[in-house]
């Protein structure tokens, strides 16, 4: 077992990013601009999943180095096991780890050390992509409000066991990790590392794994754990920058039978052991993406089995066109809306709809003629009709998406229409949003009511 990670140097790699853009509504924290997964534009949409959930109550374990506790950005969300009295050299809570306060330390020998400290940085840094902190500072994680296990398999070489990494599953499991994510990979499998994950399955517990980054097809040759075909396991594959994630990392292994899912790997920019921030480039940065949108669903539904969560993110995988993977891209908003039950529109930008004017006839043989003209704006696509009331009467019900819209109707009414209710329905015919209007009485009816340009098409009441 060891780290596949490729580690860039913050100012080294700076000059090959592109030009980010600038998406500070997402996270306030002052280094968000540059991981460019977290772009509302990204295919990942991982700001949009947060209208719903920041992953409260979830404890996520990384199987790995440890962690640099003390870092800013990883130490607000740092898991704390309350059953354990810190230092007192007595295994208060009978687990069969003395002191493990934050997690446990599997690479030497001294049961007395269990502090998951870091010294390698693969840890710290996959820590921080799943639960960095929204805390004013540095980086935000994939589900800022989860907390982090550290269980250290690895050494400052990044060198680990099978044996090693299996008994720090059975840990993660046995003390409440709903989701382990596992940044390693080696050639062999051995039969108790895949009791252990079989034993996470009991305990509810999803397992993801890294891919690998020797660039190959692991449906051909296995690496382990990833090709272990268990139901609460999830294989990940990295993607690159350009196009919001969509082209695979040169580097990622893949496999339509074996790789589910492809999640951002290059470049990714998160926590450093020496407590700043640096880049980092392997599946290893992609299999954390994954984690931590696990850790989001799971907030959602916290009773949920490890295979129904991996279905939950699989199904809601963005199909992906290029990329050798069985499912396709992580999608954080749709498995959100989908585990919640919250269309995935209502997720990204809420669409707005204006009144561009609304003008009637006095009634004349007891009909009035009304013109109306309407605009929609934000995300229109879960918007699939609109219904129309007029002075608390629905007058019509019309099908159809299209901004700006103009109304045409034959109002049968004795009176001069008053007030005008336009609501926006998605496809149940649940309102989205809705605009109310003072309509304007007239002799006639002007041919454009609010003015400007572009009305594509009157509708008909239907
Ligand atoms: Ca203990
Ligand atoms: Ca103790
Ligand atoms: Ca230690
Ligand atoms: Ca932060």
């Amino acid at each position: 077992m060891k780290r596949p990670a490729l580690t860039i140097a913050l100012a080294a790699a700076a000059a090959l990013l592109p030009a980010a853009p600038s998406f500070a509504q997402a996270s306030t924290d002052p280094l968000t601009g540059e991981q460019w997964a977290f772009s509302p534009s990204a295919i990942a949409s991982i700001p949009g999943a947060w209208a719903v959930t920041r992953g409260e109550g979830i404890v996520v374990a990384v199987v790995d180095s440890g962690a640099k506790l003390d870092h800013p950005d990883l130490a607000p969300n740092t898991w704390t096991n309350f059953r354990e009295v810190p230092g007192n050299q007595v295994d208060d809570d009978g687990n069969g780890y003395v002191d493990d306060v934050h997690g446990i330390d599997l690479t030497n020998t001294n049961p007395l050390d269990q502090t998951p400290d870091d010294e390698d940085g693969h840890g710290t840094h996959v820590a921080g992509t799943i639960a960095g902190a929204t805390n004013g500072k540095g980086v935000v994680g994939v589900a800022p409000k989860a907390k982090v296990m550290h269980v250290k398999v690895l050494d400052g070489q990044g060198r680990g066991t099978t044996s090693g990494v299996a008994e720090g599953v059975r840990y993660a499991a046995a003390n409440g990790a709903k989701v382990i994510n596992m940044s390693l990979n080696g050639p062999s499998n051995t039969p108790d590392l895949q009791q252990a994950i079989q034993f996470a399955n009991s305990a509810g517990t999803l397992v993801i794994c890294s891919a690998g980054n020797e660039g190959k097809d692991i449906d051909q040759v296995p690496s382990f754990p990833v090709s272990l075909p268990e139901p609460n396991l999830i294989g990940v594959a990295a993607t690159a920058p350009a196009g919001g994630g969509k082209s695979l990392a040169g580097i990622s292994n893949f496999g339509r039978l074996t790789v589910p899912i492809a999640a951002p790997g290059q470049e990714v920019l998160s926590a450093s052991k020496t407590g700043d921030y640096e880049l980092r480039t392997g599946t290893s940065m992609a299999t954390p993406h994954v984690a931590g949108v696990a850790a989001l669903v799971a907030a959602v539904k916290p009773g949920i089995s490890a295979p129904d969560l991996r279905s939950i993110l699989l199904q809601n995988a963005t199909a992906a066109s290029g990329v050798a993977v069985g499912s396709g891209y992580l999608d954080a908003a749709k498995a959100v809306a989908a585990a919640s039950g919250t269309p995935a529109y209502a997720l990204a930008q809420k669409p707005v709809l204006k009144s561009l004017g609304a003008v009637a006839t006095k009634p004349k043989g007891g009909v009035s003629q009304f013109r109306g003209q309407f605009s929609l704006t934000g995300a229109i696509d879960g918007v699939a009709g609109y219904r129309l009331v007029v002075d608390k009467r629905t007058v019509a019900t019309l099908t159809g998406q299209r901004s700006p819209f103009t109304v045409n109707l034959r109002l049968k009414t004795k009176k001069a229409p008053k007030r005008l209710q336009v609501i926006a329905l998605d496809r149940a015919r649940k309102p989205v949003t809705k605009v109310n209007v003072s309509i304007k009485v007239a002799a006639t009816l002007p041919k454009k009511v609010g003015g400007g340009s572009g009305i594509a098409r009157a509708w008909t009441a239907g």
